[in-house]
């Protein structure tokens, strides 16, 4: 497909997808969101693409939504805007690939929300993030109150989005925002290395794995357990359940099928 404000390159497992609008340091427009979903939506139906890293263009990952674009808005095209972003997302989160975010800037406002809405944030030193949707007169709309809340708690949320603060990485480490801070010249190469770890795996032990500990983070740990019991005991009823363990058995590497 196509794209005027995003670049996508697959190499082996691994797509890359680039925010492309260095001009406005990534700022995501309607075009962008509507492509960025349909880039998730195909890269979903590629059996052969295991994980995705998400990058920006030059200085910033994502500098938030577009701020010229939102500034004329009513609330039902707000919401419209809103629940399209939340729903690629949504989608990001729930895929069977595994998203990696390489936040080589700003990753602000829904830049920063877009960061949050993938498996691992890895973050060059020079990035810096932030929530500062209030300053605008606004609050986050694509899913950042949330997601924060869940991954550093409520305190750093409420820090982040009523102060509307920007923070350097090594903070945004420190407070689990981010998961790795690296120098930015091995920013891609670390992404890279994380994706190839994930792709010798069993792609349906990761694809089980990512769903039971989302779905699990919304129950209490009764039902959580429950989720895990039933995607261990799934996992062996499959192909690469065997070949997994027979492989590590006779000293050679795995060749899973997916089934
Ligand atoms: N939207 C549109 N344009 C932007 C944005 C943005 N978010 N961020 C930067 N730009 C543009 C600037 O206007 C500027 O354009 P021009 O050269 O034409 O003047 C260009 O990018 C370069 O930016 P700066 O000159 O400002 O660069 P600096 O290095 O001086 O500053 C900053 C960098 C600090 C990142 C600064 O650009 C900034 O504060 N940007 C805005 C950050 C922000 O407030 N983001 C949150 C936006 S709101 C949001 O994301 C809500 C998400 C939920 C949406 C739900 C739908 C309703």
């Amino acid at each position: 497909m196509k794209y005027e404000t995003i670049k996508v390159a697959t190499e082996g497992a691994t797509s890359i997808i680039t925010i492309d609008r260095p001009e406005a340091l990534n700022a995501i427009s309607s075009t962008v969101i509507r492509e960025l979903g349909n880039a998730v939506s195909e890269i979903e139906l590629d059996d052969a693409i295991r994980t995705v890293i998400i990058t920006g263009a030059g200085k910033a990952f994502v500098a938030g939504a577009d701020i010229a674009e939102m500034v004329d808005l009513g609330a039902a095209d707000a919401e419209r805007f809103s629940a399209y972003g939340s729903a690629v997302m949504e989608r990001m989160e729930r895929s069977s690939k595994v998203y990696i975010a390489a936040a080589n800037g700003f990753a602000l406002g829904g830049g920063c929300e877009l960061a949050l809405a993938c498996d691992f944030i890895v973050a060059s030193a020079k990035a810096k993030f932030g929530q500062p949707e209030a300053k605008l007169g606004v609050i986050p709309g694509f899913g950042g109150t949330q997601r924060l809340l869940r991954r550093v708690g409520v305190g750093q949320t409420k820090r982040l989005v009523l102060t509307g603060i920007i923070i350097r990485a090594d903070e945004a480490l420190q407070m689990g925002l981010v998961d790795e801070v690296v120098a930015p010249e091995e920013l891609l190469p670390r992404c890279q290395e994380l994706a190839g770890l994930i792709a010798v795996n069993g792609p349906l032990a990761v694809d089980e794995g990512k769903s039971v500990i989302r779905n699990g983070m919304d129950c209490g740990l009764e039902q959580a357990l429950a989720l895990e019991r039933k995607g261990f005991a799934t996992l062996f009823a499959t192909d690469d359940q065997h070949e997994g363990m027979a492989a590590f058995l006779a000293k050679r590497p795995a060749n899973f099928t997916s089934k």
